[in-house]
């Protein structure tokens, strides 16, 4: 319980730089003439992986004009600058020196979102003597322990059951008689359809950068230039105002084409239906339960179908609360996991795009560019190469870490050491979102303007990703020979007469051999 006394004493505040939310629970009943908000750029989160040169732009002029906006509300903020001769470059620098600053009697945050910072603030009130408050985050719709009592005894923990939860819990898109809108939970079978480049796109909501940013972009320019990715041009919202307006883009002309294509890829579209709203959602210049709102709105308004927006809502409400609570769960260690026992180094051209597999080429060519690829091309291109390949799990966490602008440990880590990799040997998903050229070839137009034939399997012009894919199943049909859901592949492998696998176990191996890191 909070003594009365206690929230009336003199607070020091910190807020991260994913916690840009004016409602943030460590403001909640603070008295403005009381507190005072610490924020600060800092070396450590800026480098702690080599964030994309955009990722730390957003960030940093997301939170200047963060601190600007609380200023202009009353609030008392001490901002720390990346270029402050005096800035110690870690939280834990900084909460030292604003203790002498402003002589708080506690210390208030809100619970961060990875377990390295936890950690951390964890020490500060044995280290500092002083009263640590940490708060839950009240952004997310299932808050840690609700995830834990969910999960808690089951074998399996399915999003799917999780999202239903959620489905009752929110009320979105249910029957005042407790039942899904429209009979179904999910409408996928109506979506996943492969793109024609000749359908109409919408272009994603683009943001003039102000003084604020272009300041901001010339610090990184200066001072992050080893690190990866184009800095300009710049369009990202940096302010809530324009996220909302980034919102409002997508729902009136993405949002109605979401289902259908969400699965697809086009080498010239970037964006394709997507709302490119998560660098936006997890600096908290949106809220959860607003995006899900303004989509609901759209359906019942019969602005958007019901595929469209089911399937954009439980992105949310599902898979974006259920791997933070698999996060929690699991950490510390499943950073580590590694059920193949992968060691390959990542190759090169991850960090380059300098690569003749034109789906590769593109998706990492986009992601150099713009720090955003959306979902299926992080999971069934990047993903999938380095889990077909045999890339070690952890270097492939790092290196999504490193090169999109809405990477977050929290949500980042589960959805490449689980779902991309299955490096946590099944916890989150059923089996693993292993793929070759065909699937590439049906849900996209790469394989067009690829030098490598995607029909074929081994020779000069083979594509990679078909013996890749049979190697990989090879290789480690001792740990996944249990699995049901690969016993017609495993049977399809065994049909191919011996000198055909013979070739293709080959074909992979000679391929492999080719890959190198700088
Ligand atoms: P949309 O396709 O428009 O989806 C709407 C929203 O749903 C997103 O903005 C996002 O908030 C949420 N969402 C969708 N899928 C997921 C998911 N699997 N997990 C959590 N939220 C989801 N998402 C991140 O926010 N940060 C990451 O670091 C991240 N890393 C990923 C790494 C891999 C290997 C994979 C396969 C997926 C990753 N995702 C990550 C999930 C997903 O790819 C992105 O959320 C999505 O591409 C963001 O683009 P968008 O806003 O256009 O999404
Ligand atoms: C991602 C990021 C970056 C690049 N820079 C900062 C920063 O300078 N100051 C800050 O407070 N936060 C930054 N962040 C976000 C933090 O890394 C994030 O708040 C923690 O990882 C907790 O999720
Ligand atoms: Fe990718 Fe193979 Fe298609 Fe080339 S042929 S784009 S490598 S799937």
């Amino acid at each position: 319980m909070k003594n009365p006394s206690q929230s009336a004493s003199p607070a020091l505040v910190v807020i991260l730089g994913d916690q840009l939310t004016p409602q943030i629970s460590s403001l909640d009943a603070a008295d403005r003439a009381r507190t005072v908000v610490l924020m600060a750029e800092l070396h450590d989160e800026t480098t702690y992986v080599r964030h994309h040169k955009k990722k730390i732009a957003v960030v940093l002029s997301a939170m200047r004009h963060f601190a600007s906006e609380l200023r202009e509300d009353g609030w008392i903020v001490d901002y720390v600058a990346l270029d402050d001769p005096a800035n110690t470059g870690s939280f834990t620098g900084e909460v030292e020196r604003a203790l002498v600053r402003h002589r708080p009697q506690r210390i208030v945050v809100t619970e961060p979102g990875e377990y390295r910072v936890a950690a951390m603030i964890s020490g500060w009130q044995e280290r500092f003597k002083i009263d640590v408050e940490v708060r839950t985050d009240g952004r997310f719709l299932c808050s840690r322990r609700e995830f834990s009592a969910w999960a808690g005894g089951r074998s399996a923990m399915r999003m799917e059951h999780f999202y239903h939860e959620m489905r009752r819990k929110t009320g979105y898109l249910m029957e005042p008689d407790g039942k899904p809108t429209g009979g179904q939970w999910n409408f996928d079978a109506e979506n996943r359809k492969p793109a024609k480049a000749d359908l109409f796109m919408p272009d994603v909501a683009r943001f003039e950068p102000d003084a604020i940013t272009t300041a901001v972009l010339a610090l990184v320019k200066d001072r992050f230039a080893q690190h990866i990715g184009t800095l300009e041009p710049f369009w990202f919202a940096v302010t809530r105002a324009d996220a909302k307006a980034a919102l409002s883009h997508f729902v009136a002309h993405g949002l109605p084409k979401f289902g259908d294509f969400q699965d697809a890829m086009l080498t010239d579209e970037r964006f394709l239906y997507h709302s490119v709203l998560s660098q936006y959602l997890n600096a908290g210049l949106l809220d959860p339960r607003e995006i899900c709102d303004a989509a609901a709105a759209a359906y019942r308004a019969g602005k958007a179908p019901l595929n469209a927006v089911e399937g954009f809502i439980r992105q949310i409400i599902g898979w974006r609360e259920y791997v933070r609570g698999i996060y929690w769960l699991k950490m510390p260690g499943y950073e580590r996991s590694n059920f193949f026992e992968a060691s390959r180094p990542l190759p090169d051209f991850y960090w380059t795009g300098a690569t003749d597999m034109a789906c590769l080429k593109a998706a990492i060519g986009q992601t150099i560019e713009e720090a955003y690829a959306h979902h299926i091309q992080r999971l069934m291109i990047t993903g999938n190469f380095a889990m077909l390949a045999g890339v070690d799990p952890h270097e492939v966490h790092e290196w999504y870490l490193a090169v999109y602008a809405d990477a977050y440990e929290w949500v980042e880590l589960p959805n490449v050491i689980g779902m991309s990799q299955f490096a946590d040997g099944g916890l989150l998903g059923s089996k693993p979102y292993a793929a070759g050229g065909n699937y590439i070839n049906k849900m996209s137009d790469y394989c067009k303007g690829c030098r490598f034939d995607v029909k074929v399997r081994v020779g000069a012009k083979a594509c990679p990703f078909n013996a890749l894919y049979w190697h990989f199943l090879d290789r480690n049909r001792g740990r996944l020979k249990g699995n049901h859901r690969l016993g017609t592949v495993y049977a399809a492998w065994d049909r191919m007469n011996e000198a055909d696998r013979d070739q293709t176990r080959k074909q992979a191996e000679g391929f492999l051999a080719t890959l190198t890191r700088r």
